[in-house]
């Protein structure tokens, strides 16, 4: 049972809500796209914790505030919720699609912990929720919770499934034209061809690393599925833990812009190892293409402010060679910001087909102590690495 997305809107506006803000779910990508020509004021935040803050200020000034997020966002919000919501007695309403809901057919395995977890961590915080039934009636029924929540200055979260809102009308989520020549999957397969073989890649959760799946799926590759937004701190960690081994974070725009303050970490310690590539497409392809906000932010810039040694602007093939080749010869850390199109394959292959997260990660494993031992018994190829 579903109600269309646009019911929900305009249910919320008949209900007093004004300001709408969250992090996109692929489940929510009709609500993302349909929010943004309500009459609810859409700010798209970077993190899930921001949305619930924005939308605490809203409500300071008398809105009423709705948040939308996938529960894998539910642990940026806990602070906010508990240290910020609750202790002034701030309402607002957050709207989280349910991932790895027990009671479904498997979803991806990064879902599975937080699925289980989602209603005792609402109920260990004291905030009262409910599950949405997916009828007009039961939304009906729980906006009169969330206006009694609302009168005791309380938060209240309703819980979605997959399919519970159902799509209002067709149309590319983000239609903002965005004609740069290279697509995600060109953009890796420029990087693979000047790549040290020897460099261990992370990449990010989402399209990204199904991408780098599909084109080069090695054992140097550590897929990140899920954890959102920590792709270029996995890798730097990496990177400073073993500064003989090239590194390079393959990240999103969202991702990057999820967790901005680790640019200024890596720009504070140098891991002169690391490559920090981010894929801009200004907006969350694999949620439906909602809008991100790097279109007005210039990361590039960003990370030569907070002390990458070299950062660079990447829109045609010849700019990323020549910048993995500046990678190859100069101490980094490096930051390659590389503006792509949307396109990608009509179906792209999930890295779980082949790899569960424990395998991919022992062979990810496997493949660095195979590498030390190498270089053990190999020394001098070992010093020749790094350069092209
Ligand atoms: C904490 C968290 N919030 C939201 C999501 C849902 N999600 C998965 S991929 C993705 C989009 C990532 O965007 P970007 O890094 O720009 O990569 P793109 O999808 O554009 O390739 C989102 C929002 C998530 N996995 N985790």
């Amino acid at each position: 049972m579903s109600v269309p997305t646009n019911v929900l809107l305009s249910r919320l506006s008949a209900a007093g809500y004004t300001f709408f803000s969250g992090v996109p779910c692929s489940h929510f990508a009709d609500l993302f796209e349909r929010a943004t020509e309500s009459a609810l004021t859409d700010v798209a935040a970077a993190n899930e914790g921001s949305a619930v803050a924005l939308a605490a200020g809203a409500a300071l000034s008398g809105q009423r505030a709705v948040v939308a997020l996938q529960n894998s966002g539910l642990g940026h919000v806990v602070n906010p919720l508990t240290s910020l919501l609750m202790v002034n007695r701030i309402p607002v309403l957050l709207l989280i699609s349910v991932r790895g809901h027990p009671d479904e057919s498997a979803d991806e395995p990064q879902h599975v912990f937080m699925g289980a977890a989602t209603k005792a961590i609402l109920d260990q915080l004291a905030i009262d929720w409910c599950e949405f039934d997916g009828t007009t009636g039961g939304l009906d029924q729980l906006l009169i919770r969330a206006a009694e929540a609302h009168r005791q200055d309380a938060p209240f979260a309703v819980l979605l499934r997959k399919g519970q809102l159902a799509q209002s009308s067709a149309g590319p989520a983000c239609d903002v034209p965005l004609d740069y020549p290279l697509s995600a999957g060109e953009a890796i397969e420029l990087i693979g061809q000047r790549l040290d073989p020897a460099t261990l890649i992370i990449s990010t959760t989402g399209f990204i690393t199904r991408e780098l799946f599909r084109i080069n799926d090695r054992p140097e590759n550590f897929y990140m599925q899920g954890s959102l937004g920590h792709c270029s701190a996995l890798a730097a960690g990496l990177a400073i833990a073993m500064p003989e081994r090239p590194v390079l974070a393959l990240d999103g725009d969202g991702g990057a812009l999820m967790h901005m303050g680790v640019m200024s970490t890596i720009g504070h310690t140098k891991p002169q190892n690391l490559i920090h590539v981010v894929l801009d497409n200004e907006s969350y392809a694999s949620t439906g293409g909602q809008a991100s906000t790097s279109r007005s932010s210039s990361l590039d810039l960003v990370a030569s402010a907070c002390g990458y040694r070299s950062a660079v602007r990447c829109v045609e093939a010849e700019h990323i060679l020549t910048a993995m080749e500046h990678c190859a010869s100069t101490p980094g850390p490096h930051f390659l910001l590389c503006k792509i199109n949307r396109s990608h394959p009509a179906t792209l292959p999930r890295v779980t087909t082949r790899h569960t997260p424990v395998g991919n990660k022992r062979r990810f494993q496997d493949a660095i102590q195979d590498a030390m031992e190498r270089d053990v018994l190999e020394p001098s190829i070992a010093g020749q690495r790094g350069t092209m």
